[in-house]
This record gives structure tokens, sequence and C-alpha cells, in this order.
């Protein structure tokens, strides 16, 4: 391939990835057609999501409605409607007429409807049904794609050829346990979803002198059970039901549109039973007065809002083994277990820890029931929202488990550090330089306080033990030591007397009364007693006594001023020593050291 080929080879290339990219995203242009929202997986178990139908929903910005058809395989669910939508078989839902079922899945026309309804502009939105007890499905199958189509539909008619059968009765027991579940709710609170409204559509010639509506009452009698039969009795409990719901359910009859039923699609309104037009209409007009916005937890539903309802409800009938109304509240529920749960974690979040234990425990009481009482306004259910309620209580305990292990750490953190804080304070209390019982006192009463005051929660009983040993070993050392510290202090503060009394100050009383202490403290502990006896004497009490209120009081600390005024004292001593005695003579009142300066004088005379 020579070099001149490459630009167009390129320009393939390029085209080749546009077109890719073009099919790729494959979305719809033209919603007026019928779209699958909901198919069968590969096995025909379950129910997985299509997403034309949901895009083709998604869209819709206008409270929405569904009326659904439900009913038998090939019983003209599809044809029905496309008569109810004036469509052709071409352009609407797909009529089957072969043997086999044509629909599979649930479908929606995409264009809706628009009605108003109470004033409010509503899309209503018509759903086809795989039809049920066609072969090669399992009856779960059947009830998922029923179950799916009554919590979703306003509006559900029920396609009957023919009859009223028990197996039609028995199948509604899903539509009569989410009615009991939800319905009780939703007229005093704002709360779950209306259930559905159900047309009995029986579709029959002559009705053999019964009104269509006297054959639905005479269906839902109870049959006598003399045998106990369970399967009869639990036909019996929905026929009970259903007839209690009277209000919630209408019976209409269609007569057959024509005789040949494989040219259905081919004819037009003329061609058709007039009586099938005229009964067709005005079922149309029966579905318009009885259609309402879907409701979910008191607010109508967008298509957005419609999709994840619809893939909700899709998790939970696809969760368990059988479509159970319990799943289904359990999901529904979900949501609202999570807002309630992050409601809880908001306010514990809120406290300061460490908490002293009841006071957590108490916030935490609050806590709960302020979610419990969101949850309880807002979840969906009667019965089985007692599981959700469990479950929301067990993940509640979940995490305040979390914060109590957190209450836990912040208390011990906490203390520790306080603990600490003392530690090192009674450390240096033990190492002052002018030792004071009456600081050691107020500091052990200062770092005993805050501890009492700071250090809270869990870790406390175990801290105030530690923290009651270690100040009492820290006192019990401070005494030992004091007396022997003191003892010191005063033997040089004995000495620097005789210093001060004979050299600066030249007072002679001075330099005796301080040998006389020393003396005092030197005799009495090594000549008579013990050094300890000597702690025990009297004499040794004032002396205590009068160290410590030099010492240390609550205006001077010596501990911590001891040079400066030591310092200063000097400073005055010399200033007296050199100008005071210059200017005032010899004109003393302290007997002084006379004796050399007269010889000096004589000497100096001399
Ligand atoms: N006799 C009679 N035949 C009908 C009626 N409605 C539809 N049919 C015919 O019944 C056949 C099946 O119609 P569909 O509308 O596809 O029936 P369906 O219930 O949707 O079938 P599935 O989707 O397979 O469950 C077609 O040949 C229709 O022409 C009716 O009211 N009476
Ligand atoms: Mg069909």
């Amino acid at each position: 391939m020579g070099f001149s080929s490459w630009p167009s080879v390129l320009l393939g290339f390029s085209i080749l990835v546009c077109c890719c990219f073009a099919f790729g995203s494959s979305s719809i242009n033209d919603f007026r057609g019928a779209f699958p929202i909901v198919e069968p997986d590969s096995g025909h178990t379950k129910l997985r999501l299509a997403r034309e139908g949901l895009e083709a929903i998604e869209r819709i910005t206008d409270p929405i409605a569904a009326v659904a058809v439900i009913g038998p395989y090939r019983s003209g669910k599809s044809f029905l409607l496309n008569q109810l939508l004036s469509l052709s078989c071409d352009e609407g839902f797909g009529v089957g007429h072969m043997r086999d079922t044509k629909t599979k899945g649930i479908w929606v026309w995409g264009t809706p409807l628009e009605l108003v309804i109470d004033g409010v502009k509503t899309s209503v939105l018509y759903l086809d049904t795989e039809g049920f007890e066609s072969i090669g499905k399992s009856n779960v199958y059947d009830d998922r794609i029923f179950a799916l189509a009554t919590v979703l539909s306003s509006v559900l008619v029920y396609n009957l050829p023919e009859t009223i059968r028990e197996a039609d009765i028995s199948r509604l027991s899903f539509a009569v346990e989410l009615a009991e579940e939800f319905y009780g709710r939703v007229k005093g609170q704002d709360v779950a979803f209306e259930p559905a409204k159900l047309v009995w559509l029986i579709q029959r010639d002559f009705l053999q002198g019964k009104s269509v509506q006297e054959m639905v009452t005479d269906a839902l009698q109870r049959v006598p059970n003399y045998d106990g039969d369970k399967n009869i009795e639990q036909v019996n409990q929905i026929r009970e039901s259903l007839a209690i719901m009277g209000d919630n359910s209408t019976a209409f009859s269609l007569p057959q549109p024509h005789l040949q039923r494989t040219k259905l699609c081919d004819m037009k309104d003329e061609d058709l039973d007039p009586i099938y037009v005229k009964r067709r209409e005005q079922l149309k007009g029966l579905v318009a007065s009885i259609i309402r916005p879907k409701i979910v937890q008191g607010k109508s539903l967008n298509g957005k809002e419609f999709v994840s309802f619809l893939e909700q409800i899709l998790e939970a009938l696809n969760k368990g083994e059988i479509p159970s109304t319990g799943s289904l509240v359990e999901v529904l529920n979900k949501a609202i277990l999570e807002r309630c749960l992050k409601l809880y974690n908001e306010r514990m979040d809120g406290l300061v820890l460490p908490l002293s234990e009841p006071m957590l425990q108490q916030a935490h009481e609050e806590s709960r029931e302020a979610a419990m009482k969101v949850f309880d306004a807002q979840h969906f259910g009667r019965h089985h929202a007692k599981q959700s309620i469990s479950q929301l209580d067990e993940r509640i305990l979940k995490v305040y488990n979390n914060f109590l292990l957190a209450n836990e750490y912040q208390s011990s953190k906490l203390c520790e550090e306080l603990y600490s804080r003392c530690e090192d304070k009674m450390d240096q209390l033990q190492v002052l330089k002018l030792p004071s019982m009456a600081k050691f006192n107020a500091g052990f009463l200062k770092c005993n306080h805050s501890f009492e005051e700071v250090c809270v929660g869990p870790a406390k009983a175990s801290y105030e033990l530690r923290m009651m040993k270690m100040l009492g070993k820290s006192r019990a050392l401070f005494i030992k030591e004091y007396n022997q510290r003191l003892f010191n202090w005063l033997v040089v503060f004995s000495l620097v007397m005789v210093v001060v009394g004979r050299f600066i100050v030249k007072f002679i009383l001075l330099e005796v009364s301080a040998w006389m202490l020393f003396i005092f403290l030197e005799t009495y502990t090594r000549m008579f007693w013990s050094s300890e006896a000597l702690y025990y004497n009297p004499t040794w009490h004032f002396i205590v006594a009068t160290w410590e209120n030099i010492v240390y009081s609550p205006l001077l600390d010596l501990d911590r001023w001891a040079i400066p005024v030591g310092v200063m004292l000097l400073i005055l001593l010399l200033y007296w020593r050199f100008y005071g005695r210059r200017k005032h003579g010899s004109r003393s009142v302290l007997p002084l050291y006379n004796g050399h300066r007269s010889s000096m004088n004589r000497w100096r005379s001399d």
C-alpha cells in the first residue's frame, strides 16, 4: 500500500469510529412506540430493567399515573391497550396471532396520555404485561410480573376471558396483602402508597341473566369449606378482603370485538362490533374517571422518581425466592431507614466526648427516640414494618456501641492527660527549693480538684484509684523529706545569720541568736535524741509554723521569688551598711561591735 492511500484509510477509520459511537449511545429520538421497561432474564425466572422504556418514562416531568392490564396469556391484553390508546396493531403493542405468548416482561407506551386530574396535569402511562399461565414459566415468575404491575399502577385492569375462576381470585392475594399492608395508612397520613384500583374486565358476549357486577359479587362470596381445606380457606380469605375493598374495585364487561379474532388487527372501528366500540369508549371514560396520580409517601412521582420507585420494587421482588410483601416493605423502607440512621448519627455527632455514661446513655435514648419517631411517621407498611423497625434498632445499637467505644477512648485519653499532669506537678512539688507543706497541700488539692471535675466517662473510676494511690505516695514521700530538708535549711540559715550578724550588720544579738539556733540544731539531735525526735518537739512545731509563714503565702511564694527577694535584701543591707551609717554616725539603736572601731580610733590618735 502506497503512502498516498493513507489519508483515505484514516478517513474511513474515523467514519467507522463515528458510526460505532452513534450506534453505541442508543438514545430514543421518537417516543411514539412501545418500549420494554422490565424484561425476563435468560432463565425466565427473574426480571431485570430494560433501559429503553425507562428512558421514555424518565423524561416525564408531570405527575405520573399508570394503567396496567394483566391477565392470562393470549387473552387480548395488548389488543385492548391498543384500543384504549386508539392505536393500530402496527404502531402499538405487539399483538400475537400465534399460540405462544407475545408480550415478554412489562412494556410501556412511550407517549403518555395527558389528563387533567383534580386540576393537575397528569401523564397517564399504559403498561402491557406478559400473560400468565403460559407454558415454560414458573408460577413465581408470573407472580413477580403480577406484583410489579400491582404496585406500579393506579388502575389495574384484570382482563378475563369468559368468567372469574378460583385461580384468578387466588392470584389477587398479593394485591390484597399489599392493600392491607399499605391502605390503612394512606387515609390518615401522607405515607406509603395508594394501592391500585381494580377493574374486573370480563370479555364475553352475554352474561346469562346476570350483570357483570353480580357475577363479581358472586365470585367474591365465601364458598362453604366443610372439610377445612387449606386452599379453599386461603381463597376465601382473599374473597373476604376483596369484598371489603369493594369501593376499590369495579366490574366491567366487554363483548367480543369481532368473531374473526385473527383478523382483528386489520379492522377499523367501522368493521368492529358497534357495541364493542361503544363499551370500549365507556371503558376509556371509566378509567379516566377513576385514575389518580401514583402517590408514594404523600407525593406524586415524576418520571425519574417513578423509575427509581420501579427499581426499588424490582429489587424487592427479585430478592427472595418468592415475591413477598415483607421484602417489598423492607426495600421501600430502606431509604427511610438510612435517613433515620443519619438523623441519629447527626444528633450523636453533636456530642462532645467524653461524657459520663449516664449522660451518653440519655443522649442515645433521646436520639433513638427522635429517629424512631421519624421512622414511625414515614415508614411503609403496617405488619411487615416491624422487621424494618428491629433492623433500625439493631443498626442504631451498632452505632451506639461505636460511640461507647469512642467515649471510652476519649475518657481514657483525657484522664490519662490529667493524671500525668498531676504526676508532673507532684514531682515538681517534691523538689521545691524551699519545701513548704502549705504549697504542697495547695498543689495537691488543686490537682485533685481539677481531676475530679474534668475527668469524666467510663475511665474515671480506674484513674481515680490510680490517682489516689499516686497522691498518697507522693504526700508520704514529701512529709518524709520535708523535716530533713527544713532542718538542713535551718542549719544553713543559722550559719548565714552568724556571718550577717558578725560582718555585715555587726549586730551581736543577731549573731548570738544565730549561734544558739545552730548549736540547738546540732546538739539536740546528736547528743540527746534522734533527729526524728526533734520533729515532735513543740519548738520544732513553732519553727515549722514560722517557716511556713515566711516561705509560702498566697501573696508571696518564696520558692519562686527567693533569689530576687534575697538580692533586694542584700542591696538594702549594703546600702544601710555604707550610707545609712555614714549619715547617722554611730547613733545606732542596736548593740554593735564597738571595740574594733574604738581601737582603730585610738590607733589613729596615737
Ligand atoms: N376473540 C377475541 N380475540 C381477541 C380479543 N382481543 C385480542 N384478540 C386476539 O387474541 C390474540 C392475542 O391477542 P393479544 O392482544 O396479543 O393477547 P395478549 O393477552 O396480549 O397475549 P400475550 O401477550 O401473549 O399474553 C390475537 O389474535 C388477537 O387478535 C378479544 O377481545 N376477543
Ligand atoms: Mg400481549
